[in-house]
């Protein structure tokens, strides 16, 4: 039985520790809000029984012990890290819904063979160092340890230094997982999607995750003084940032597929005085589909406008790849056992594509991997009025719990 009161209490009380006001939520990796949260969380998995490990970039491990420990243990869990102003439930149900189906199996007497992590994962976001799911690619050996240590974040602080003062330390070279260290991984998290919502069915089942990549583009023009630079002397880098973005836009609508989305979510122009011709830009871009070729043809279209602006308007451009990932294929077996446990407590489900990345991306390079997504209201995410009903919630956490007690008795 899902103590929803206690679960929904408990996601309110996460959501305070937070460095903008409520109801938004903002929690940067190893900030004093996120290092507080992992505190209090750390004394939930405590409270449960759960025995907790972390690892040298702050994944946190709480294991549920199986009474047999030569079994591969099974896993789930999420993220707690959230993106400036964001919501209370984006990655904290898959940490707190797992804590409170291990709760509910406890209640009902269950007894686990095989062990169960809940990990909760090192910035899932990419808000401090720009590189989202940093310590699930750690994990799943995407990531080379020594490129990650010297990451540094707008205040020049690198990994190595914020992790140290948060108290975790060793090399980041043991943090990746051996293939097959879990018999499989799940996670609940919210669809950030109004499908689910749309077409009133209680359970997504996911069965690919899309493929996200991010650039750097730093432009540098001329600059100079804005009422003695006459137009057609000027080499703007701010517009030629900005028709660089504007390409994007039309890139994602132009490929053939849908799915092709194309963000410009962070613009920066240098001197940003108003009587100052941008001398310098930086725009960074997010740029996903499901499909991996068809990403790249927007990824040419988007090199091959920057291109064109670049030699029009005599400014020059650095691009930066920030991340390039190919896209994951959720395990059928895990797929079918989250629509069979909705089924048989009566739920409606879907099979989905995630259209946001996640934690699970990465472990699926680990383990046969899937995911569950609950409907939250309007689609709404990564933003203070994130939504999710307590009937939603209960309902993915009930399937999380029933797929879990499979797997931890087979
Ligand atoms: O951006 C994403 O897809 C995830 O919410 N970090
Ligand atoms: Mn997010
Ligand atoms: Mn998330």
């Amino acid at each position: 039985m899902i103590d929803i009161d206690r679960l929904t209490a408990e996601i309110e009380t996460l959501s305070e520790f937070s460095s903008y006001p409520s109801p938004a939520v903002t929690r940067v990796l190893f900030s004093k809000e996120d290092c507080d949260a992992r505190d209090w969380l750390a004394r939930m998995f405590a409270d449960a029984g759960l025995a907790v490990r972390s690892d040298a970039v702050g994944n946190l491990f709480a294991r549920w012990a199986g009474r047999d420990v030569t079994r591969v243990p099974f896993a789930t869990g999420s993220h707690i890290d959230a993106i400036p102003n964001a919501g209370k439930y984006d990655g904290v149900i898959g940490v707190v819904g797992a804590v409170e189906a291990v709760r509910a199996l406890q209640v009902k007497g269950f007894q686990p063979e095989r062990s169960l992590d809940i990990i909760l994962f090192t910035a899932e976001e990419p808000t401090r160092f720009g590189l989202g799911c940093l310590g699930s690619r750690l994990l799943g050996g995407a990531l080379d340890p020594a490129v990650a240590a010297a990451l540094e974040d707008a205040e020049q602080n690198t990994l190595d230094a914020l992790r140290a003062r948060a108290g975790f330390s060793g090399p980041l070279s043991g943090v990746p997982l051996r293939q097959g260290a879990y018999s499989g991984f799940v996670e609940l998290h919210i669809e950030q999607g109004p499908l689910l919502e749309r077409d009133q069915i209680d359970i997504g089942a996911m069965e690919k995750i899309a493929a996200p990549a991010a650039f750097r583009i730093t432009i540098t023009g001329e600059g100079g003084h804005a009422g003695a630079v006459l137009m057609p002397d000027r080499h703007d880098a701010g517009l030629a940032a900005a028709e660089i973005a504007l390409a994007v836009e039309r890139a994602a609508f132009e490929t053939s597929s849908p799915d092709t989305v194309g963000t410009t979510g962070v613009f920066l122009i240098e001197p940003g005085a108003i009587n100052s011709v941008p001398c310098r830009a930086v725009i960074e871009i997010d740029l996903r589909d499901t499909d991996l070729a068809t990403r790249s043809q927007a990824e040419i279209a988007i090199r091959e406008a920057a291109d064109a602006v670049v030699a029009r308007r005599g400014v020059s451009m650095e691009w930066a790849t920030i991340n390039s990932d190919p896209p994951a294929i959720c395990a059928p077996e895990l797929v079918e056992r989250i629509e069979s446990a909705a089924k048989d407590r009566g739920f409606s489900s879907r099979r989905m594509i995630s259209r946001a990345y996640h934690d699970s991306l990465f472990m699926a390079r680990v383990c046969p991997t899937a995911m569950i997504f609950v409907p939250c209201r309007n689609g709404w995410s990564h933003r203070p009025d994130e939504y999710v009903s307590p009937e939603a919630l209960a309902r993915g956490v009930a399937v999380l719990a029933d797929v879990i007690e499979v797997q931890l008795g087979a």
